[in-house]
């Protein structure tokens, strides 16, 4: 397919398996899934195998964890089921909230950018933004110091996407509830009358090109915004990302649990810098956590998912959270962005603007 391409049709998230992300023809399997002959006894990267079973084990870290699959919330739930899991589970994984379609051109401009400073392997298509096999393994398009892709209109189309709005007034505003029980017939429409009035998503984006070995370790955000009291996450995948590209990984119940008390009161109180450093790390090895916070292996139940394009997970400030290493071959770029989301109010009455380190 070549970078000029219309994207591909979305598909219907009722229908599984859901197809590979750059293709118009009917693949079922994912792009890294190995071969169907393979199936059963592939144990690829410490058992990362981009099937869509679950419980599978994954690199994450220096350590090998294993992981459910997480919880899918429908784009179209009520206020009320999204508000009692995301304080029950202190995540949301919302399949296809945002258009494809729109994901794909947000996409294709970031890995345009990637060929045009020397990122990918000459002679692949662009969109699989396989990394470019150079001498210099560390060398890094460093995506956080560019805003201004961050801010060209195709990716900040989907990065402030209505949708997205909709969500976080769920989430974060009572008033909201008010304003739906009016008009049931606006309840499940994709953005409500006014979506930026009490909604304001911060203006630096955390936007990642994570390279091959490369992960987030455990945190949580909390560390990272001691000032903003009720700043959520919504990581969106800017392609297709399995567990074995480097996913989002998340523990459960951990933002409320009493088994993580120990971790919410020391770790969790503490202050770190710039986000998503390894200064805000718990550890390397997420098997270590439960020796440091006096908890037993089992306390700490890892979720996570082959995400694809037009979803999104969202994520609690107390919420334990990393991402699985990206281990795919032949290497590639795994594309993401992080985006933080608070009540307006908020901003102004707490230092909250711009983004510090
Ligand atoms: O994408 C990553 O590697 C980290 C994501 C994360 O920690 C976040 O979105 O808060
Ligand atoms: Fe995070």
């Amino acid at each position: 397919m070549t970078v000029g391409s219309k994207p591909p049709s979305r598909p219907n998230s009722k229908t599984k398996p859901r197809v590979a992300p750059y293709e118009f023809t009917s693949r079922t399997r994912h792009k890294d899934a190995p071969p169907a002959s393979d199936k059963g006894n592939h144990t690829g990267n410490e058992g990362q195998t981009g099937y869509s079973t679950f419980p599978r084990m994954i690199s994450a870290g220096t350590g090998s964890i294993s992981v459910n699959e997480m919880l899918m919330t429908p784009a179209n739930a009520s206020p009320s089921l999204l508000r009692e899991r995301f304080r029950r589970d202190g995540y949301l994984y919302i399949p296809q909230l945002i258009p494809r379609e729109q994901v794909f051109l947000a996409r294709r401009t970031i890995v345009q950018d990637l060929a045009k400073t020397g990122f990918l392997e000459p002679g692949c298509d662009v969109m699989d933004a396989v990394t470019k096999k150079s001498e210099n393994t560390n060398a890094s398009p460093s995506l956080l110091n560019r805003q201004d892709l961050a801010n060209s209109d195709s990716v900040k189309e989907v990065l402030e996407h209505s949708a997205l709005y909709r969500i976080f007034e769920i989430l974060l505003c009572d008033e909201v509830q008010k304003v739906l029980r009016q008009d049931r017939h606006d309840r499940d429409s994709a953005s409500i009358r006014h979506p930026t009035e009490q909604i304001q998503s911060h203006p630096y984006k955390w936007l990642r090109a994570v390279g091959r070995n490369l992960y987030t370790g455990p945190h949580v955000d909390r560390v990272y915004f001691p000032s903003y009291p009720l700043v959520t996450t919504a990581w969106i995948p800017l392609g297709d990302i399995t567990t074995a590209l480097g996913s989002l990984v998340v523990a459960p119940g951990s933002h409320r649990s009493p088994k993580f008390s120990r971790l919410r009161a020391t770790y969790g109180n503490s202050r770190v810098g710039k986000d998503g450093t390894q200064s805000g790390w718990i550890a390397d090895n997420p098997e270590e956590i439960h020796v440091k916070f006096g908890m037993v292996r089992d306390d700490i139940q890892w979720v996570s998912a082959d995400v694809q394009m037009g979803d999104v997970c969202i994520i609690g400030l107390d919420t334990l959270h990393m991402s699985s290493n990206n281990v795919v071959q032949p290497a590639r770029w795994r594309i993401s962005c992080d985006t933080r989301w608070f009540r307006r109010e908020c901003a102004r009455s707490e230092n909250c603007l711009p983004w510090a380190s």
